[in-house]
């Protein structure tokens, strides 16, 4: 049975081993309950061909620990899956992590115990821990969705969602193979799979914005320049997150040439940095659509049949208001003769049978399936755990029109219970460890604060709750982002209230607010006396 703790930490992604590390360091008695049999979180799910990070590997890391960064070789502009992996089962080694991390367990149940002043858990084998505080680790992105195809149980073939890949995968050699959905894993699987299939068929319900990823080896002399400057440039990634080429310039401010000349100069060298061109691309939508405009004659450059080029074009919603994409070959791959897309808005599927998919227009023979259609996002997780707060009252019931939260960080009537880069914060906006180390940072230095006051606990306002919901949902409304059907406002997932989640405000703004609140004695919050 896993034992009483201080802090119980939900998952051991990047978000549960920092966590740990960091319960640990100021002290306080800390376990960690993950359902997969590994540490990584999302690099443990996803271990679908092409899987790999898009903010640069050198960023895409842990800065809390200089001998780490240090040490660790990075191989790639934008590391593998594998290797992404191997680099969090080396900081769980390290750091000697696993002794307190119980995996093969499901934490099923979270209940605030009123006269204890605790969390009882409630796991899937039968534990029930007593925790002061709860830390809910357990991911934006990791609970993954099938789709609810006519007949998909009556499919044959292996039915694989590239958020839960097995070990021992089919080979692909000599299959037809069907991808369906063209979001990010979509975008970087499916040039990797169309190399090994006898025959690929690509289902598109929406096409996105893919910008070249100009994945490249890391050369040695880079990476020792960069590591010699961490210092500077992890404290610049605190304010902005990822260090793009952040622009000041209104894109119409500036003749159509210097215009196509910027933009053709950030699709050279790769990346999500496309984005920062101008400083208004996601604040005004004429900015946006010469943006827009730019990317959709790139792919008809790229791909020699028209009329594939312009299904692969997004045109109803503004570029970047669904997460842009970064591949590799992605439209290139098109021009293959074994690979076939099909539009869902002009032939949909009409049923999936024993060895084919059937749509409006043909029936395509399928030997293996894959779903590359996404997430529950930022609440998914949450929502999967029975959580009661104070009086018994229910997260689920009180997150049914959309989360309501405290800084992203904690909820009313939820004592005592942190929530790392979840709704109301900048999350899944930015490069996720750094937001994931502000998180830890700040629920760290809170429960040091709690300690030092004699202090049993802490809740949120409503009043102070209210007022961030607003903030979080007025920001957004300035912006472009709420005008694509994305999984940013849960429009994915039939049923899910239509609200936009992460704060847009940026993790150097987002960050100064929970300083700010912390360094004047957290107002908004209420602590709890020791009874
Ligand atoms: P996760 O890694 O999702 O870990 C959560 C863990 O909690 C999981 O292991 C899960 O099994 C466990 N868990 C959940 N519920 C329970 C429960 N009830 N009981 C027990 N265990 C539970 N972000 C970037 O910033 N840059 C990138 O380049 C990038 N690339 C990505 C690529 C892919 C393919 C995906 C899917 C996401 C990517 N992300 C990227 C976002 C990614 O979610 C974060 O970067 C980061 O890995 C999240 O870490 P985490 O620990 O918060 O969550
Ligand atoms: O999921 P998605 P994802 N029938 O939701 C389609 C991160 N990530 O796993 O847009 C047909 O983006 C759906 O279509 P539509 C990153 O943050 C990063 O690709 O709903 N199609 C869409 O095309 C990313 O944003 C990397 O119309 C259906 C696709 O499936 C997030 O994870 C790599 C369907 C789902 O796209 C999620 O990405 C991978 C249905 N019933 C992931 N249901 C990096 O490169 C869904 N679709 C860093």
């Amino acid at each position: 049975m896993i034992p009483n703790v201080d802090v119980l930490i939900v998952g051991a992604g990047f978000a549960g081993l920092y966590a740990l590390h960091k319960m640990r360091e100021i002290g306080v008695s800390a376990s960690v309950i993950e359902m997969a049999d590994d540490v990584g979180g999302v690099w443990y799910w996803n271990k679908y061909p092409g899987a790999r990070c898009d903010v640069e590997s050198m960023q895409y890391s842990y800065s809390f620990s200089d001998d780490l960064q240090q040490e660790w070789q990075w191989t790639e502009r934008y590391a593998r899956q594998p290797e992404i992996y191997a680099y969090l089962r080396h900081v769980a080694d390290r750091f000697d992590l696993r002794r307190s991390i119980s995996f093969g367990t499901t934490v099923v149940s979270a209940t605030f115990d009123d006269a204890d002043q605790c969390w009882r858990v409630g796991t899937d084998k039968g534990d029930n821990i007593a925790a002061r505080y709860c830390i809910m680790a357990s991911g934006s992105l990791s609970v993954s969705r099938l789709p609810d195809l006519p007949g998909i149980e009556n499919f044959a073939g292996p039915v694989l969602h590239t958020g839960n890949w097995p070990d021992n995968v089919p080979d692909f050699e000599g299959q037809h193979v069907a991808v369906i959905g063209t979001g990010s894993s979509g975008v970087q699987t499916i040039p990797q799979i169309a190399q090994r299939a006898k025959h690929l068929v690509v289902f598109q319900r929406t096409p996105n914005f893919v910008v070249p990823a100009r994945n490249h080896p890391l050369a040695e002399e880079w990476q020792a320049r960069w590591k010699s400057e961490y210092p500077e440039m992890r404290a610049q990634a605190r304010q902005v997150g990822t260090l793009y080429d952040f622009s000041d310039t209104p894109a119409l401010s500036v003749s159509p040439e210097t215009r196509e000349a910027e933009y053709q100069r950030r699709w050279e060298k790769g990346g999500v940095n496309f984005v920062h061109a101008f400083k208004d691309i996601m604040t005004d939508i004429a900015a946006n659509q010469t943006a827009a405009d730019f990317v959709h004659e790139r792919i008809r450059q790229a791909v020699n049949d028209p009329v594939i080029a312009e299904r692969l074009c997004p045109k109803n919603y503004p570029l970047g208001a669904k997460r842009i994409c970064v591949g590799s070959e992605y439209y290139e791959t098109y021009n293959r003769d074994n690979v076939t897309l099909v539009d869902l808005r002009e032939t949909p599927i009409v049923s999936v049978n024993g060895q084919s998919i059937r749509t409006s227009a043909a029936n395509h023979a399928i030997d293996i399936l894959i779903c590359a259609t996404g997430y529950d996002a930022l609440t998914g997780a949450l929502m999967r755990i029975d959580i009661r707060g104070q009086g018994g009252v229910s997260l689920a019931e009180k997150w049914s029109e959309g989360p309501r939260n405290y800084l992203g960080l904690m909820s009313a009537e939820f004592p005592n219970m942190f929530i790392i880069t979840g709704p109301g914060s900048p999350s899944v906006l930015v490069n996720m460890v750094v937001g994931i180390e502000q998180h830890v940072d700040w629920i760290a230095d809170c429960i040091l604060h709690l300690k030092a006051t004699g202090s049993a606990g802490i809740v949120p306002r409503v009043d102070a709750e209210d007022k961030w919901v607003q903030r979080v949902n007025d920001e957004a409304a300035s912006t472009l982002f709420t005008q694509a059907d994305s999984w940013y406002l849960g429009a994915n997932i039939p049923g899910k209230p239509r609200v936009f989640m992460p704060f847009v405000g940026g993790i150097g703004r987002y960050r100064a607010i929970c300083d700010q609140v912390a360094d004047d004695a957290y107002p908004g919050f209420e602590t709890l006396k020791e009874h």
